[in-house]
C-alpha cells in the first residue's frame, strides 16, 4: 500500500513518465532484486524502488529488434571493439549512437507483491481443472484475489489509451475496444500485438463462455481481422488469435499477434485460438463449463497455493 507521503513522489513519477521523458524517469531508481533474465528473448525483470519512496517498482527491460531501415546508419554509426578474430572469423562488442532503439522499458509503479511474483523466475507446475476444480478451487480464489482490472476500466472509460484506438464497437453485448497490447513497440509489424477488450462488465474468462457469447465472439474474429487488413495490411493468414487460459485479467479480452512473434502465453498451456472457441461452443453450448481446462501455475500463485492446499500436488 502507499503510504500517504509517497503520493506526491508517485504522481510526479507518473507524470515525468508520460511527458516521454524516459531517460529522466530512471536517475533515482535504484535495483532491489532481478527477478528474471531470460537470455532467449532478451529480457531482464527487475524488482527496484525510487529514492525517497516506500513504494516497490517493477521494470521489464527488452531489447528492441533492428530496423531494416536505419540498419546501415545504424552500423556507420556503431564503435566495434573486437572480441574475436580467427581466420575469416571475427566477432565485435558493438555501441550503437545513442538515436538508435536500445531497449524498451515497462514500469509498473507502483507494484503490489503480486507483481513481483508475476515476474519472478519460478517452479511451475500444471494444472488439469475440472469443471468441479473450477467451482471449489478457483473461482472462490479469483473472487479472493486477482490483479486489479483499473487499466481496463480506463480504456472502456477513454481515460487512458484512448489515441491509440485502432478500432471501436460501442455496441453494449457485442462491442469491444481494439489496441496496440502493451507488449508491442507500435513500430514493428512482425511483432503485431493487438488486444481486443470487451465493453461488457462480468465476463471473466473462456469458462465463462457459452452460445450467448458466440455474436460477441464473432464480432472480434470478423471485425478485428478486417481492420487489422485495412489498418496494417496484414491477413488473416499471418495473424494467431486466442484467449488466455488463465488469464492475468478476469474481464474477457482477445489476444491478436503476428504468426511470426512468438508471443509469451502463446503456448498449449495458455492460448486457445478464437476460432477453436467458437467452434467448439457452436457444436456444444456448455463445451467450457464442462471441459477439463490445462494451465500451469507457478509456485508464488495465489492460485497455486489454493490447490497446493487442497493436496492437489500431493
Ligand atoms: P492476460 O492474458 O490477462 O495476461 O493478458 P498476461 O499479461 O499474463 O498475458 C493481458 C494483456 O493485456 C497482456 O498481453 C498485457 O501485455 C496487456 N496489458 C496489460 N496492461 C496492464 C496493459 C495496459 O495498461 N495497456 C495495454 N494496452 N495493454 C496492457
Amino acid at each position: 500500500m502507499s503510504g500517504e507521503g509517497d503520493k506526491d513522489v508517485i504522481e510526479a513519477k507518473r507524470m515525468k513518465y508520460s511527458d516521454g521523458e524516459g531517460s529522466q524517469v530512471l536517475k533515482d531508481f535504484s535495483v532491489t532484486k532481478i527477478l528474471k533474465e531470460d537470455s532467449k528473448v532478451k529480457l531482464m525483470a527487475i524488482h527496484g524502488k525510487f529514492e525517497g519512496a516506500n513504494d516497490e517498482a517493477v521494470l521489464l527491460l527488452e531489447k528492441l529488434p533492428f530496423a531494416p531501415k536505419t540498419v546501415n546508419a545504424m552500423l556507420t554509426g556503431s564503435n566495434l571493439h573486437e572480441t574475436l578474430k580467427n581466420d575469416i572469423y571475427s566477432t565485435y562488442e558493438a555501441i550503437s549512437p545513442p538515436s538508435f532503439p536500445g531497449y524498451k522499458t515497462t514500469m509498473i509503479y507502483p507494484a503490489t507483491e503480486k507483481h513481483i511474483a508475476k515476474y519472478s523466475e519460478q517452479d511451475v507446475f500444471v494444472v488439469h481443472e475440472t469443471k468441479e476444480l473450477y467451482s471449489t478451487v478457483t473461482k472462490p480464489s479469483l473472487e479472493q484475489s486477482s490483479f486489479s482490472l483499473q487499466w481496463v476500466y480506463n480504456i472502456l472509460e477513454k481515460k487512458t489509451e484512448s489515441d491509440r484506438i485502432v478500432h471501436e464497437d460501442v455496441d453494449p453485448e457485442t462491442g469491444f475496444i481494439l489496441l496496440p497490447d502493451m507488449k508491442w513497440d507500435r513500430k514493428d509489424l512482425n511483432n503485431l500485438y493487438l488486444v481486443a477488450i470487451i465493453k461488457k462488465h462480468g465476463v471473466k474468462s473462456l469458462r465463462d463462455l457459452n452460445q450467448q457469447h458466440l455474436p460477441l465472439l464473432k464480432n472480434i474474429l470478423n471485425a478485428g481481422t478486417k481492420v487489422i487488413k485495412e489498418k496494417f495490411n496484414i491477413p488473416v493468414s499471418k495473424l494467431r488469435i486466442y484467449i488466455h487460459y488463465q488469464p492475468s485479467y478476469y474481464h474477457l479480452h482477445v489476444h491478436f499477434t503476428h504468426v511470426k512473434f512468438d508471443a509469451p502465453g502463446s503456448d498449449v498451456f495458455r492460448a486457445h485460438l478464437l476460432s477453436s472457441v467458437i467452434e467448439n461452443i457452436e457444436n456444444y453450448c456448455d463445451f467450457y463449463e464442462n471441459k477439463t481446462l490445462s494451465f500451469t501455475l507457478r509456485e508464488n500463485d495465489n492460485l497455486f497455493k489454493k490447490y497446493k492446499e487442497q493436496g492437489y500436488f500431493d
